[in-house]
């Protein structure tokens, strides 16, 4: 006779072991399959989540890292996307294992757990990313041109709401990966330990002596002394153009202060267009070695 006890329907609410569980599965998947690349996917992992994200336009709040749309053509067919299917097809089977993330969540996730298990700093991670259909797609030409300069860098991260020393503190993620000539035209690794995250990007900018590389392909730098690392134009930006070059010259000197540097910018931009609330919790991953 009273309305109290009705049902309330079930929802799974995912909590920090939850999140945790899907790091692991992440962790682990990257240990299995280092036949990859230079031996690990953990760089392509970092491009998923930082292109997912860097379609943000603060004008407008469209675009970011709410919604995955990149599962969708034409967004998934855009020039800069290229190769990243590798990493959205990575990341199926753990989608298949936890279907309760979101694709959204579950990519920058992935990021988070790439640069954590590449030996770089503890990433904060929010969840509360909801995915949204094909009618949210991006533009082309939101993500930067590799081939321009200080000019275009800026007017990219400006529009995502990034200051200088801000890019500059991203930037160093190149540290990883490398560009394959299937994908961007470009080739070759950006520093001698690609799988590892490292000032070295800052410090071989600095350091090393760079000329064109002779070749058929898109203007980029090579390495004078091994001719093995390489450098794009857009990487150059930020040793021709004097403000840039102040902050790479600080994170040459200091990777804790890159680190701690990086640890917040990064965060910034894989929370690009999320609508949190007051309530959303952070979560700081245990790395699998810990
Ligand atoms: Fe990249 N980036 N990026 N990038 N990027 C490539 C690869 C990676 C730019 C161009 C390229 C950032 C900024 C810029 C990573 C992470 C970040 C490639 C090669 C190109 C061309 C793709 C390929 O051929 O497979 C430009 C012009 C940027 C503005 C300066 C961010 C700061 C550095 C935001 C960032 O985090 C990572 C990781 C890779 C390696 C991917 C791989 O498959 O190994």
């Amino acid at each position: 006779y009273t309305q109290y006890g009705a049902a309330e329907p079930k929802v799974f609410k995912p909590e920090f072991k939850d999140y945790q569980a899907v790091y692991n599965e992440i962790a682990k998947l990257l240990q299995e399959h280092d036949e990859y690349d230079d031996g690990s996917y953990g760089p392509v992992l970092v491009r998923l989540a930082w292109h997912a994200s860097g379609t943000y336009d603060k004008e407008s709040g469209t675009g970011g890292s709410n919604g995955a749309t990149m599962r969708f053509a034409p967004e998934s067919q855009h020039g800069a996307n290229a190769g990243l299917i590798n990493a959205r097809n990575f990341l199926e089977p753990v989608k298949a294992k936890f279907p309760w993330i979101s694709y959204s969540d579950l990519w920058i996730l992935g990021g988070v757990c790439s640069i954590q298990e590449m030996m770089g700093p503890k990433i904060p991670y929010r969840p509360g990313r909801a995915d949204r259909d094909m009618s949210s797609c991006t533009p082309d030409g939101r993500l930067p041109d590799a081939s321009q300069g200080p000019r275009h860098v800026r007017d990219i991260f400006y529009r995502m709401g990034f200051n200088d020393q801000e890019i500059v503190a991203l930037a160093g993620a190149h540290a990883l990966g490398r560009c394959h000539t299937q994908n961007s035209g470009f080739d070759g690794p950006w520093t001698f330990s690609p799988t590892v995250l490292t000032n070295d990007y800052y410090k071989l900018l600095l350091g090393s002596k760079w000329q064109w590389r002779k070749w058929d392909g898109p203007k980029q730098y090579e390495d004078k002394e091994t001719k093995t690392l390489m450098m794009l134009p857009a990487d150059m930006a930020f040793i021709e153009d004097k403000e840039f070059k102040k902050t790479v010259e600080k994170y040459a000197a200091d990777n804790d202060v890159f680190f701690k540097d990086f640890s917040a910018v990064i965060v910034k931009l894989f929370e690009l267009g999320v609508p949190y609330t007051e309530k959303s919790e952070t979560f700081v991953f245990k790395n699998s070695d810990e």
